[in-house]
């Protein structure tokens, strides 16, 4: 049995073509559907939903044999307890960019430039402190686990590190983004034990993913 790590919502969706390319469908609609485990046309293959930032967590203990998570998910686990998972593909889908926000009127320029402390919220503590040591900014971090939107507008804080894609949610909040960190988008990861356990039929269907990833480009 292979075991497939995926979250509800863009994952999920944005993974279903690939999964159907690869001659896999999925048997269950996880929106209406409350099973947290869902089969497969492949009675060999089944995918188990998790929060998004469960998935490498699931892949490095072995209660999944891949997963696909965000690069935003897979880089902030790593730096918390390490690798432990091979990244195999860059799966090209939900793409958004990790960025600097702050609000409307707020001279970021100006700050970084003098060289006075910035107080930053975020979900990514980790790639945020990375990116604000190597530009020798000095940041007070301030650690959310959502709505960071709300942070720069409260006080709470004088900028954001989010993810952007259309840029929506920050105009409608009256942010602006002063700067981009990275460029992210899903990977498929692995079990580096269940890649020697179970190496052939995982290395049909990482292939079987390459070639459904090929027919789209
Ligand atoms: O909800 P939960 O805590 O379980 O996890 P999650 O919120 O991380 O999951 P989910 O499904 O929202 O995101 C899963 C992955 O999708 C992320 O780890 C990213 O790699 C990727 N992704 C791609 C995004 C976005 N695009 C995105 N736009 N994840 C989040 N957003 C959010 C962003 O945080 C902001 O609140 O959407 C808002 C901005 O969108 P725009 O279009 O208004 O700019
Ligand atoms: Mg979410």
């Amino acid at each position: 049995m292979i075991t497939l790590a995926l979250s509800k919502g863009r994952i999920f969706e944005d993974t279903l073509p690939l999964l159907r390319a690869a001659g896999i469908e999925v048997l269950e609609d996880p929106e209406k559907s409350r099973k947290l485990i869902i089969g497969t046309s492949r009675p060999d293959v089944r995918v188990v939903l998790v929060r998004a930032s469960d998935v490498p967590t699931y892949v490095q203990h072995g209660g999944a044999d891949l997963g696909v998570a965000g690069l935003d998910v897979l880089l902030e686990a790593a730096a918390d307890h390490g690798g432990g998972l091979y990244r195999l593909l860059d799966l090209g889908i939900a793409r958004c960019r990790l960025s600097v926000a702050v609000r409307e009127g707020y001279d970021y320029a100006a700050t970084v430039k003098q060289g006075s402390r910035l107080k930053v919220a975020t979900k990514y503590t980790h790639l945020a402190r990375q990116f604000f040591a190597s530009k020798g900014v000095h940041v007070d971090l301030v650690k959310l686990y959502g709505s960071m939107e709300l942070a720069p507008l409260t006080g709470l804080a004088d900028a954001i590190v989010d993810l952007v894609s259309t840029g929506s949610t920050l105009k409608a909040n009256h942010l602006v983004e002063v700067e981009k960190i990275m460029d992210i988008s899903a990977r498929l990861v692995v079990n580096p034990a269940a890649l020697k356990l179970k190496r052939e039929p995982l290395r049909a269907l990482v292939e079987a993913f390459e070639a459904a990833l090929g027919a789209q480009a």
